[in-house]
């Protein structure tokens, strides 16, 4: 299993590179590779395993994280209005259109791969569309698929696919920004909400 051992951090050189697109039919290995990012996010929200490991509570891994450079992205989390559970693993995503409008997360952002507080927030397009191939874990198939972003998925998203053009969230952050709504977390439990600003 992936622990914190394996994420790279701020300052090591991958994190700074264009991972490459990932060949395909997939290789075994990167479906190894697929498989070990989810069950780390699964691990990593996990209670006990979390703590047993001291796992960050991740709702996002990018390969070039964990010093591979290629284009996979792993997604477990809810949706801000704690409706829809987003499990997606993403092989070569591109963000294919986005709104005008942005919007930001309040307090701003975290990453597995920075040990610091950044203060200030990142502006974020407000819905993306991404056309990417999607690994589904039992069939070892994938399908190219369009699909719409909103909100704090939408954030999610950006975050990773910028890890996957070697963009850290810590070189965009702003003081403020005019004319946008901050994501808006409705129905999310305290405790969630507090587990996660703990960090
Ligand atoms: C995270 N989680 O997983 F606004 F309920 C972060 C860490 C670095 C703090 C663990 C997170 O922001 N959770 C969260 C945020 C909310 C409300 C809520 C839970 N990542 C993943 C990462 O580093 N991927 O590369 C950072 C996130 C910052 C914005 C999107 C991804
Ligand atoms: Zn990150």
């Amino acid at each position: 299993m992936l622990t914190m051992k394996d994420i790279i951090r701020e300052g090591h050189p991958t994190l700074l590179l264009k991972a490459k697109e990932v060949q395909l039919p997939l290789s075994q290995e990167d479906k190894n590779t697929l498989n070990l990012m989810m069950e780390f996010l699964v691990n990593s929200q996990d209670p006990e395993i979390g703590e047993q490991y001291e796992l960050r509570p991740g709702v996002g891994l990018a390969a070039p994280q964990i010093n591979i450079s290629k284009r996979m992205i792993a997604v477990l989390t809810l949706d801000e209005f704690n409706e829809k559970l987003y499990k997606l693993l993403l092989v070569n995503p591109k963000i294919i259109s986005h709104s005008v409008a942005k919007t930001y997360i309040d307090g701003g952002e975290g990453c597995l791969s920075v040990d610091r507080e950044v203060e200030g927030i990142v502006p974020r397009h407000k819905k993306i569309t991404v056309r990417s191939h999607v690994y589904n874990q039992d069939t070892e198939e994938l399908s190219l698929t369009e699909m719409k972003f909103v909100g704090f998925l939408s954030v999610v998203l950006q975050h990773e696919i910028d890890h996957l053009n070697g963009v850290l969230f810590v070189d965009q952050v702003v003081e403020k920004l005019e004319n946008a709504e901050p994501v808006e977390f409705v129905g999310f439990e305290e405790e969630e909400m507090e587990l996660e600003s703990e960090k």
